[in-house]
């Protein structure tokens, strides 16, 4: 490459939402992270990934934290760089379909306390269930200059997953207006050479950045991103080391030594993030010493590549069959999944259809008999509720589990009434901003709790008050 085509490639920072989501369960606080903000706002990053699902879920459940004041903060640390958040399409941060108006006001709300990028993918990839997001941010951006729509592909492997299909979803993405595409490679399946290919055939249909996202989880994930480099992606997701690896994603140090002193070098500071390490490792080691990080996730799992399943639904089957006392049947689960994904029309397996795929898979196994007992899952798949799959259902499976239902072939949301008033009906006792209803919406049960824990901290409560009046929220 000559001096006049230099592309340095950017980097979107993990650290703060997937880096300890894969390793550490979600639950670093936000206390943690402010103290070196300041510093990482200096690298130059494209952005610093930092909310979803899994922080939000995790910070009200766990950490009793308000997740909208997490952002409020690292929004006002951050003074240069973009915060981005992951988005599940019409179900939001949260595991149903919602209506329109809460898409809508969740964006708004994202976006006002401080998010840039919404990065919005959907668990079988119907674009259909990403436009109102996208609609919803392009609304903000121009009225206030700020907001970004990245779509995500999920990535998976089988039948209909050819270089046509990501080609022409990739034209999709760029005609409904979205500003960049994600590749999302959730279980790490994405291996070097195909990634040249891919990226090189998508970068020749559309205009738009294209970002890369995957995982270290097969071991191949930073080779990977060696040759999406090469062919032309604009964007790779990295962690900082003592976060990286393992079941989180290729290290930042070595991704931007990698490049340097090539027409990709991203010129950061390898002083800055030797500083940014030096910080995070104190608490990697407390991590290790109280069990919270398993040294287990940190190896190469290259079951992930023979079985296509991502780390996290191995370690929930794992454990739905030990409750059952059925660890022996294991390996046929393993057999069983693909022919479920085959069955539910060839989804990739990423929240909630990982879910539902696993969990049928070990009904299907334990019983004896494939789809004698179907989850309410599993149905509404079936009867369309879910969105539109690449590849038709089984006929027969739906004829089994769904005989004589009306099934449904509208974007699913288009069935959803506006659901905002209600919902502030049911919690407006807790309202303390317009933001508590969005949280409530998405985790009904866990925001009520975290608003009566928030009420007893704020009246000053003493434990047996506490814990006749609220259930048991010490002060
Ligand atoms: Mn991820």
């Amino acid at each position: 490459m000559a001096e006049n085509t230099k592309k340095p490639i950017k980097i979107t920072e993990t650290i703060l939402r997937d880096a300890h989501q894969s390793l550490i369960a979600t639950r670093m606080p936000t206390e943690l992270m402010l103290p070196i903000v300041e510093t990482m706002d200096k690298v130059g990053y494209h952005s610093v990934e930092c909310w979803g699902g899994a922080t939000f879920d995790a910070s009200l459940r766990f950490l009793k934290e308000d997740p909208w004041d997490r952002l409020r903060k690292l929004r006002d640390g951050f003074k240069n760089t973009k915060l981005q958040m992951l988005f599940r399409g019409q179900n939001i941060l949260g595991y149903r379909p919602y209506a329109d108006d809460v898409v809508d006001s969740f964006v708004e709300k994202s976006i006002a306390n401080g998010i840039d990028i919404i990065r919005i993918f959907d668990c079988l990839n119907d674009l259909r269930n990403l436009q109102e997001a996208v609609n919803a941010t392009n609304k903000i951006k121009t009225r206030e200059g700020r907001g970004h729509a990245q779509i995500a592909l999920s990535y998976t492997l089988g039948d209909a997953y050819t270089m046509e299909y990501w080609v022409d979803m990739a034209k999709k993405i760029e005609e409904m207006g979205a500003d960049s595409i994600c590749i999302k490679d959730m279980a790490g399946l994405l291996v070097p050479y195909k990634a040249s290919e891919m990226i090189a055939a998508m970068k020749s249909a559309t205009k738009l950045p294209i970002q890369l996202h995957t995982h270290y989880t097969s071991g191949v994930a930073g080779m990977t991103y060696l040759k999406a480099v090469e062919a032309g992606v604009d964007v790779i997701d990295c962690a900082i080391s003592p976060f990286a690896m393992g079941t989180s994603q290729p290290a930042t140090e070595v991704m931007v030594e990698t490049f340097k002193g090539t027409p990709y070098d991203t010129g950061y500071d390898q002083n800055l993030l030797a500083e940014i390490a030096d910080y995070f490792r104190p608490y990697r080691d407390e991590c290790l010493a109280s069990g919270l990080l398993n040294p287990k996730v940190m190896g190469v799992d290259i079951k992930t590549l023979l079985y296509q399943v991502p780390g996290g639904m191995l370690s929930n089957m794992v454990s739905q069959l030990k409750e059952q006392n059925a660890e022996d049947k294991y390996y046929d689960v393993l057999k069983e999944i693909p022919q479920v994904r085959k069955d539910l029309g060839e989804p990739p397996l990423v929240t909630p259809s990982s879910q539902i795929v696993g969990t049928q898979a070990v009904f299907n196994v334990l019983m004896g008999e494939r789809y004698k007992m179907a989850t309410k899952e599993t149905k509404a798949v079936l009867r369309g509720e879910y969105g539109q799959t690449v590849k038709p259902m089984s006929q027969e499976i739906i004829d089994k589990v769904i005989p004589g239902e009306k099934r449904i072939t509208c974007r699913p949301a288009d069935l959803i009434e506006n659901e905002m008033d209600k919902l502030e009906g049911e919690m407006k006792e807790w309202k303390q901003q317009d933001e508590d209803v969005l949280s409530y919406a998405l985790f009904p049960q866990v925001a009520t709790d975290f608003f009566k824990y928030r009420q007893a901290q704020q009246d000053k409560v003493d434990v047996t008050q506490a814990d006749t009046k609220y259930g048991a929220y010490p002060v």
